[in-house]
């Protein structure tokens, strides 16, 4: 310091400077990564939306009464399973159905717990009968679910039509907080609560019935839901109340073609749930719920599967359009899923794998035009896109928006879906692309023209012949199969291709 001072030690000083900052400048990015494109997701979400594809049961107090929205005023008698439930089963047709994991209601609008909560006393353990009183949700879901290596995580609905308290700020702190804590108790490895937004008003409120309404935005003191939540449980993400993700806005099975991770917080979920915003602020991937069934989300007399053609076309137009699909399946008055719907799931299961289980991309030679230079631990090369690691991709450099992906095979291979992944850690960047096959490796046609071959995302699933509800078809004998990336908010990152 006493050198730089003094005149005849400045230029040293300053030398010593100029050359500390390049070196400073070079250090933290010896491998050329891609600069992130941001918002980009929490890990917690990324782990979230490696789930994919997972159950959704509700089963409660509705199961016995026949109703869809109880309305709080139940004999908590009639809760009377005619035997033990069986969550195990409930995961073991999810897992047959191909899926990651599975979410069981703990509660429902009419407040009826499923656990012995100390926060109420409508609950499992003033049931109807025996195997009513030995009823423990969380506890035998969560069990199961790691005996099958399936994630769990459970529904708790905010608005509860029992409780007198609800509409006062007392509901928040002594009920719903507590009730939270409790189920976040049941496993620290929970992958997402689900937090229902429907406050419809009326109820029986511990019998003052009337209608309480609540600012949703403020009522469930959701920082101090998010926080308390995410210390016992830190990789669950919150969903609906809490917003880590996102309802796709219908109950129908399906995503936007165009579909960004990326929302604002003001966006409308029947609106835009389904797109997602190009330029939003927040890393909000959309979640599509949906039927498995005909009729409720309870189990009614009636109910029955939908054909497990329908329930592949849901997975295409959600998980293949970056959504994750919690599909719903719900068990009956004995606590089981009823033979039709596990005969339906495990159908389903089987198309899933069938279709969708025997990729033809690393038997093909990959070749891009562009590769993102080297760096000293990383590459960017085609291969990357083949290698099933989800950690290495293919980039091109800074500024190179657009790039064509060419697969070419000794022999000739019968196509119909192609599955793209971006490398979402860095952000969603691809907005346009669309892709063409080739009998010679010569002559080229493109493929699913009437499909809306824009965002990619974490996952994106096309149909070469454009079709979701008879994709299989005969398929297309090609030599050569090409994506091509038209554009791009920054150079593309495409961790995985694959070709079925
Ligand atoms: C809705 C609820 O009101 C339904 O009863 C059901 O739980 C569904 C998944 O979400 O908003």
């Amino acid at each position: 310091m006493g050198l730089c001072m003094s005149l005849t030690a400045l230029p040293v000083c300053f030398y010593a400077q100029t050359s500390l900052s390049l070196v400073e400048q070079q250090l933290p990015n010896p491998d050329n990564e891609p600069l992130p494109v941001h918002p980009v997701p929490h890990p917690r979400q990324l782990k979230w939306q490696e789930t994919e594809y997972y159950a959704f049961f509700h089963y409660g107090m509705n199961t016995y009464t026949g109703l869809e929205w109880g309305n709080g005023d139940e004999d908590r008698k009639t809760f009377a399973p005619t035997a033990a439930p069986n969550p195990r089963q409930w995961l073991e047709t999810a897992k047959a159905a191909g899926m990651r994991g599975g979410i069981a209601v703990v509660k429902h609008h009419d407040g009826f717990c499923l656990w012995p909560t100390e926060t109420t006393d409508h609950n499992v353990t003033n049931s109807g009968n025996e195997y009513g009183r030995a009823v423990n949700i969380p506890r035998d879901f969560a069990e199961a679910a790691r005996d099958l290596d399936m994630k769990y995580g459970f529904y708790i609905s905010p608005w509860d039509r029992n409780s007198a308290l609800y509409g006062t700020d007392r509901y928040v702190k002594e009920v719903f907080l507590r009730q939270c804590a409790e189920i976040a108790e049941y496993g620290t490895d929970q992958f997402e609560m689900w937090f229902d937004g429907a406050n419809g008003g009326s109820g029986y409120y511990g019998g003052e019935g009337g209608t309480r309404s609540i600012d949703r935005a403020t009522y469930y003191d959701v920082p101090n839901l998010r926080d308390t939540v995410h210390k016992v449980c830190p990789d669950c993400v919150l969903w609906g109340v809490g917003g880590e993700a996102r309802w796709i806005g219908n109950e129908a099975g399906w995503a936007g073609q165009t579909n960004w991770s990326t929302e604002n917080r003001d966006y409308s979920p029947e609106g835009n749930g389904m797109y997602g915003t190009e330029d939003g602020w927040f890393w909000l991937p959309g979640e599509s719920d949906a039927k498995a069934t005909n009729r409720g989300w309870f189990y009614h007399d009636g109910e029955s599967p939908h054909t497990p053609e329908r329930l592949f076309q849901m997975y295409l137009e959600t998980v293949g359009r970056n959504a994750t699909l919690i599909l719903n399946i719900p068990p009956n008055k004995a606590g089981v899923l009823p033979p039709a719907s596990v005969t339906a799931l495990t159908e389903t299961g089987k198309l899933i794998s069938q279709r969708l289980g025997t990729d033809l991309a690393p038997q093909a030679t990959i070749s891009t035009n562009k590769v993102r230079t080297a760096g000293a631990k990383r590459d960017y090369k085609a291969d990357n896109m083949t290698d099933n690691d989800k950690e290495t991709y293919w980039a091109t450099n800074d500024g190179e928006v657009s790039d064509t992906i060419t697969l070419t095979w000794d022999k000739k291979q019968t196509v119909r879906y192609v599955e793209l992944m971006e490398y979402i850690a860095k952000g969603q960047r691809v907005r346009k692309f669309h892709i063409e096959t080739s009998t010679d490796g010569t002559a080229w046609t493109r493929r699913a023209t009437n499909v809306e071959t824009t965002t990619v995302g974490y996952k994106r699933i096309v149909p070469l012949n454009g079709s979701t509800s008879s994709s299989y078809g005969e398929g297309y004998n090609v030599k050569a199969l090409r994506i091509v990336i038209e554009d791009s908010k920054a150079c593309p990152l495409i961790s995985r291709v694959a070709v079925y």
